[in-house]
């Protein structure tokens, strides 16, 4: 999960001098082979087996963290995995340690269903039936189809779907945007763009409107903080590494003493005795609460008038712009002058989220006299279908109190952190300058060349000229398991006449991979050299020297290997161009001589090798978001239009006007909030009571790791419900229900549990979905995509993943 999965989030790439981190060093990490430091060399000796050698590796799933890994190996096996053992327990010079999921990668790498080799289909597209075949044979059947797809149709006829299974690496990475089937397939005449993330595809489109960007303070400057409001926010599971968020939300609040609320439907391990309070709240509404709670602020005198008058655009009368209408501004709205002519009072907020209207006026009342406070939301609120609204609306807090720019402060959005510089495979050019929201590649394929700008979000371009005939999925489950709706996925993939070709490069027989054409084995991160960088670690950044941890076994090949015997045959000159003459090794010591280049302190590439772990504190300490701009306006605008913060963004209000939406969909120029298809409030839930979300388990990244035993059993798939709703129900703790829409079923035990709000349940997302999908289609796996919905969001046209509507039942 690094900003080029999630485009458009916070990260700051500083390249600036900076010292190494002197506990490294103190802990004798320049040079010992293998990195191995005195105090393990102890623990080895006790507990190792003779001819053991330890290899620095890293985590590279899309987790939110990035964590050092020493894996021990003997006789060319990996035997037991160990964590960073550089630096101590304080925040800035701690251990980097890999969490559940990392300590058990060599469950992965020994897996008895990894894939060994090429494999070609021989049954029906899904139904999981391949033949072994020869490496050349594989590629050359890719190659033939690849040239055919392109003649035929076009360049823009071939895809390469959102991938987020590598992150991050010099070589190793599986975004679309930056992926060595990328640089192929520019190398190659180009391919469908995509734009937007599963991840963050909502705040990442909304948050320019109001901010033109999306920064956030680092977890850090809670240190400065009195009080701490998560909306939607769970970095004890969705950041679990001793490099991440949590261990330092627990120091910085240590110091600070400040008080921290969870508004949050479920009682999170964020919370887990660590809140002050948690609010529980219902799917969707978070931008009525903001609603509510600006009603208070804004009739008790609470808000920073000073600051909404002289940094932002809309608040009131005074700074509406003159192409908005009359009483179109915030305050309006807010206090019934609006359009609508309703007034946001706690009453009014309480009947839509759940939550007492007294409490709504007390957390005000709270947040409104308590300064500096750092309020911020995850990514869960906006992966509801009104996500690109209420992602607007809960900034809406921090800019009324004017929190913005300061230390202790925050925007309102994620934490921002700090990276060391690192070195890419450059991707080159892509001719092809069409692109498609990411969450709408299905359409793309059933219904390509209707799909429009205005009406679908289709960028580049009028319209699709082609629909989509050949698709990459390197590294990536969301061909099925991550994308939603999965029988209509089924239905669309399983039909070879409309895409024709699917490639899938994996490790594993995933349920993307059953719909593949040709089916190659990679190498994982960890089996081959790269440098990889931290991911979200608040304010020190850190670099990991992977080496391969064990030989490539059975006819496994690194993916460099794989596309560059893909562009041989594409031709001796495409060859050159994607190769530029240099092997994997030579490529990683170039992209390595450039970071030096850039940052002259960062350690000689051998000796970086030996080390394992390089790490560094950010200079400047803590990251403030938007400080400048705080400090001196007129030097440092905003990227907005007006160069201020734009709670009414006229940008919006031409959208609105323009876009084809349907009827039960809304754009808005203001933060409002507005009920959405399939919400708390909607007509289907006489028939489908329910809501449900699958929210980022720690059981697995994603779908990754989701086939380990012993985390299937140290965390269970289970259905949160609450114990008023089970009971309706009939349902006991453990009893298997079955989950039903009128989209899909599956089969889960009900986790009975007041951890849940009432009317609420969710489950977590990523479990591997396991259906017989020319029989009954029950999904015994419990993967929650086989609930959710194809339906975009209005403006992003991103995955409403979190919004859906579901009945239980007790499976008798
Ligand atoms: N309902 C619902 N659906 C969701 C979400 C949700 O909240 N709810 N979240 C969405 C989000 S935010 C995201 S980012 C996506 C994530 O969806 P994906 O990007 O598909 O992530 P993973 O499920 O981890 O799948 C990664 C794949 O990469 C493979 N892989 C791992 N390492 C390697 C390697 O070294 N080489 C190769 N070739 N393959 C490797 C794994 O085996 C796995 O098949 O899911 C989205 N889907
Ligand atoms: N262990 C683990 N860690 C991960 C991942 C993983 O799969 N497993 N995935 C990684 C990736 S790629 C991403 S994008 C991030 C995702 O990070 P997030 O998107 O932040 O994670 P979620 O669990 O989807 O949502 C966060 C919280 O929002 C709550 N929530 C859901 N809907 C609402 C709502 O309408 N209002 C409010 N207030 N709260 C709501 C959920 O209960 C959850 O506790 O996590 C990353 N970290
Ligand atoms: S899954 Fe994430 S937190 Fe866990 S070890 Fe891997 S990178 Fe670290
Ligand atoms: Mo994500």
């Amino acid at each position: 999960m690094s900003s080029d999965e999630h485009s458009g989030i916070s990260r700051r790439t500083l390249v600036k001098s900076g010292m190494l981190s002197g506990l490294a060093l103190a802990a004798g990490g320049v040079s010992l082979p293998f990195g191995l430091r005195p105090a393990t060399a102890a623990v080895k000796q006790g507990m190792a087996p003779a001819g053991d050698k330890v290899v620095w590796g890293a985590c590279s799933v899309n987790c939110g963290s990035r964590c050092a890994l020493r894996l021990h190996v003997t006789n060319d096996e990996v035997t037991w995995v160990e964590t960073d053992n550089t630096g101590f327990d304080i925040y800035g010079d701690h251990q980097v340690r890999a969490c559940l999921r990392g300590r058990s990668i060599r469950r992965r790498m020994n897996h008895p269903d990894r894939l060994n080799y090429p494999m070609k289909r021989v049954g029906k597209r899904g139904e999981g039936k391949f033949r072994r075949i020869s490496w050349d044979e594989a590629l050359d059947t890719l190659t033939a189809n690849l040239k055919r797809v392109v003649k035929t149709w076009g360049n823009e006829a071939v895809y390469i779907n959102y991938s987020s299974g590598i992150v991050g690496g010099n070589i190793t990475r599986s975004s679309p945007s930056a992926s060595l089937v990328t640089r192929l397939m520019n190398c190659y005449g180009g391919f469908l763009n995509q734009y937007g993330t599963y991840s963050t595809a909502q705040i990442s489109c909304a948050m320019p409107y109001t901010y033109g960007s999306n920064l956030g303070n680092s977890t850090s400057d809670i240190q400065n903080s009195k009080l701490v409001v998560m909306f939607g926010n769970n970095p004890a599971e969705t950041r679990m590494s001793g490099g991440g968020i949590t261990y330092f939300l627990e120091q910085a609040r240590a110091i600070s003493n400040a008080r921290m609320i969870i508004i949050d439907p479920r009682y999170t391990d964020t919370a887990a005795g660590r809140e002050d309070e948690w609010v529980p709240i219902r799917p969707g509404t978070d931008a009525a609460l903001v609603s509510g709670m600006a009603w208070v602020l804004i009739t008790e005198n609470l808000v920073d008038q000073a600051f909404l008058d002289d940094y932002c655009v809309g608040y009131d009368e005074k700074t509406l712009p003159a192409d908005a209408p009359a009483n179109g501004h915030y305050k309006a709205w807010i206090l019934g002058a609006g359009e609508d002519k309703t007034p946001k009072t706690p009453q009014w907020a309480s009947a839509i989220t759940g939550i007492p209207a007294d409490k709504i006026i007390q957390l005000a009342r709270e947040i409104g006299s308590t300064k500096p406070a750092y309020i911020c939301q995850g990514w869960g609120p906006q992966r509801q279908a009104n996500g690109e609204l209420t992602s607007r609306a809960i900034v809406m807090l921090p800019i009324l109190t004017g929190n913005v720019g300061i230390n202790g402060g925050n925007s309102g959005a994620r934490e921002s952190t700090w990276t060391i510089t690192i070195e890419r495979m450059p991707v080159l050019n892509n001719p092809v300058k069409t692109a498609i929201s990411c969450f709408t590649w299905t359409d793309a394929i059933t219904r390509g060349p209707e799909m429009t700008a205005l009406r679908d979000g289709v960028r580049g371009k009028e319209k699709l000229d082609v629909p989509i005939k050949f698709i990459w999925n390197y590294a990536g489950n969301t061909l099925v398991n991550q994308h939603a709706q999965i029988n209509r996925t089924h239905d669309i993939l399983q039909d070879d006449k409309q895409c024709e070709m699917i490639v899938v490069i994996d490790n594993f027989l995933t349920a993307s991979a059953k719909y593949a054409d040709i089916l190659l084995p990679d190498l994982m991160t960890v089996e081959q050299e790269d440098i990889i960088p931290n991911d979200y670690a608040g304010n020190m950044g850190y670099l990991i020297f992977i080496q391969p941890a064990t030989s490539a076994k059975f006819e496994r090949k690194p993916i460099y290997w794989i596309t560059s015997e893909i562009a041989r045959r594409l031709g001796p000159d495409i060859y050159q161009k994607f190769t530029e003459g240099r092997t994997q090794r030579e490529w990683l010591q170039y992209l390595y001589s450039k970071m030096i280049a850039r940052d002259p302190k960062l350690p000689q590439y051998e000796a970086l090798r030996e080390m394992g772990i390089y790490k560094r504190k950010d200079p400047d300490g803590h990251f403030v978001a938007y400080k400048d701009f705080r400090d001196d306006p007129v030097a440092h605008p905003l990227k907005t239009p007006s160069g201020k913060i734009e709670i009414y963004s006229s940008r919006l209000a031409d959208i609105a006007r323009q876009w084809e939406i349907k009827p039960d969909e809304v754009i808005s120029p203001l933060p409002i909030y507005a009920s959405t298809f399939e919400g708390w409030d909607s007509s289907d839930r006489r028939q489908w009571p329910l809501q449900l979300f699958g929210f980022h388990y720690k059981a697995r990244t994603h779908s990754s790791y989701g086939n380990v035993d012993v985390l299937q059993a140290a965390c269970r798939q289970e259905v949160w419900i609450n114990p008023v709703d089970a009971q309706q129900r009939g349902i006991q703790q453990g009893d298997m229900v079955r989950v039903f829409n009128e989209r899909g079923e599956l089969r889960i035990p009900a986790k009975v549990t007041p951890r849940i709000m009432p009317g609420v349940t969710a489950m977590g997302q990523g479990a591997w979905h396991n259906a017989s999908m020319n029989g009954d289609r029950i999904d015994h796996g419990a993967c929650v995509n086989t609930l959710t919905t194809q339906r975009p969001s209005p403006l992003a046209k991103g995955n409403p993943q979190h919004t859906n509507l579901v009945e239980i039942e007790k499976v008798l």
